[in-house]
């Protein structure tokens, strides 16, 4: 027993798992979530498969998760049905291949769809925690997710208890579920650093199935050092904020900033860091990646809001041995709060994510290669964007080679419309599209952000668009991605002028 609830292995508890129901898996990027009990889901799918039975689940997660979570459950094709986002190359497969039906959803809205039963019955929970109290009170790991409303609405509940985690995390996690309409009222944060929830998530102790207890790493993968294309993005998107800090239209104690993930936003907090001009900031955002801790260690963030803490494990030992440090520095919330279009709003976030694609006009496409592959799906970026005090979106002018322009003349799917994007950040430089009609966006855009080999093409499109308000030929729209398609490389694409 562990604090009065069974001990089960992670098979013992994977077999309790019945085929078709859904699961709700607690954590947030691969911070916190399960690791175990996947992987014996994941093993009992292929042993129901061997012996010609069916076998599959309905997962439902925070965000992305690590491949002891989606990568093993997708191998197995053990999922069914899986929403809001992922990252895994072998659920990406599947999804592309039509084989697992995919919800891309706002991650703010994951948890509500959830409560509102949206999505179906969730019949289990399963969720990784550092430490367990007799009544049913946990205390969450490295993330918190949709954890919470997993934990309330699942018929049933299964506990990973993960001692990587020190049970001293509690404290660092503010739980709030806010009441459905008609009974909703406003959420009361008005600074970054607000606690307005609770330390803990009580669970009806009569769901709890069992606790299994574990020792496992988040599976966190550190990024690449930022190299010259994404120094140089980093650098632009700081120039340009120094320069409305300047210009007064930043509040001199800054704004607090959202940032995605990867490799460009790493580059871009070090940039903002590094500025001079730039005063020590706080974060509001949904991912707490490796340069927030770095930067918080040189004091240049003051203070940190997030749902989780996707750190690599070595950045995470760091801080647990040195946690008491980042008390009072550091929030976990759930996504619906960490992303909340209310509180993104009232606070003036600045928010700042990456394209695979955009257009002339300043509409972003965040999900699909070419139109038709998932990549990973809109995760927070339109929580963000469509809220944000100034929406910034940044990619390179060239990817594979040259052979792509993520600026094209009309993006090949749509997730931010040119009303919610305001700047546009290359290694070239800065649109700043505000105020701007779809004509000078456009010849700000070409100038400004897009290569020079790809610049004659984008004017070429532009010039035969006609008299319009927002000049377009449906005749070469897609001129650039049929050339790719064709050729392989976009530069073969012609348009007439070009
Ligand atoms: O391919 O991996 O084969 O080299 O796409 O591109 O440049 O490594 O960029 O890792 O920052 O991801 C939009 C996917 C960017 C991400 C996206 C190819 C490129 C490369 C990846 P390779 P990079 P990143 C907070 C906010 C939506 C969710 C979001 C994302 C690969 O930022 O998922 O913002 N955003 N969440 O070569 C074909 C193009 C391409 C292209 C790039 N136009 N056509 N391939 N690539 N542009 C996080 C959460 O919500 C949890």
């Amino acid at each position: 027993m562990i604090a009065g609830f069974p001990e089960l292995t992670a098979a013992e508890a994977a077999s309790l798992i019945k085929d078709n129901e859904n699961i709700g898996f607690g954590g947030f990027t691969p911070a916190g979530s399960p690791k175990a009990v996947s992987r014996e889901i994941a093993r009992r799918a292929i042993e129901e498969h061997e012996a010609g039975r069916p076998f599959s689940v309905g997962v439902i997660t925070g965000a992305s998760t690590g491949p002891s979570l989606d990568g093993v459950l997708a191998a197995s094709d053990a999922i069914k049905f899986r929403t809001p986002y992922q990252s895994d190359p072998e659920l990406r497969k599947r999804i592309n291949t039509g084989k697992t039906q995919f919800f891309d959803m706002h991650l703010s809205q994951l948890p509500q769809a959830v409560r509102y039963g949206f999505l179906g019955d969730v019949d289990w929970a399963i969720v990784e925690v550092c430490d367990i109290k007799p009544g049913g009170e946990v205390v969450l790991t490295s993330s918190v997710g949709a954890s919470p409303t997993f934990l309330h609405k699942a018929k049933r509940v299964i506990l990973e208890l993960n001692k990587r985690h020190p049970a001293a995390l509690r404290g660092f996690h503010d739980i709030y579920e806010p009441d459905d309409p008609p009974t909703r009222t406003h959420i009361p944060i008005y600074h970054p650093s607000d606690r307005i929830g609770s330390e803990t998530v009580m669970i009806d102790p009569a769901k709890i199935a069992g606790v299994v207890a574990t020792d496992l790493d988040d599976e966190v993968s550190a990024f690449d050092e930022p190299n010259d294309v994404t120094k140089k993005i980093g650098e632009n998107v700081a120039d340009f904020l120094a320069g409305e800090l300047r210009a007064g239209r930043i509040a001199p104690d800054f704004l607090p900033i959202q940032s995605g993930v990867g490799n460009v936003a790493n580059a871009v907090l070090f940039a903002m860091g590094g500025h001079p001009d730039i005063p020590a900031f706080s974060m509001y955002t949904e991912v707490i990646q490796d340069s927030v801790i770095a930067l918080m260690r040189q004091n240049r963030i003051k203070f940190a809001s997030g749902s989780s803490l996707t750190i690599s494990p070595e950045v995470l030992d760091g801080l647990y041995r040195d946690l008491e440090s980042f008390r009072g520095r550091l929030l976990l919330r759930p996504q619906e709060i960490s992303n909340h279009p209310e509180v993104v709003r009232r606070l003036g976030i600045i928010s700042i994510n990456t394209a695979l694609e955009l257009d002339l006009y300043g509409n972003v496409n965040s999900t699909h290669v070419m139109g038709r592959q998932m990549m990973n799906g809109i995760g927070g970026s339109g929580d963000f964007t469509r809220n944000a005090f100034i929406s910034v979106f940044t990619c390179p002018s060239t990817v594979k080679g040259g052979k792509i322009s993520p600026i094209v003349p009309m993006v090949s799917h749509l997730d931010h419309s040119e009303h919610s994007v305001q700047v546009i950040v290359t290694e070239h430089g800065v649109a700043d599209l505000r105020g701007k009609s779809p004509h000078e966006r456009a010849r700000l855009i070409i100038e400004k952000c897009a290569d020079p080999s790809y610049r004659p093409l984008l004017e070429a499109y532009l010039a035969l668009g006609g008299e319009a308000h927002t000049p377009q030929s449906f005749d070469n729209a897609y001129a650039l991605h049929r050339a790719f398609l064709a050729a392989g490389d976009m530069r073969t694409a012609v348009i007439a002028g070009s």
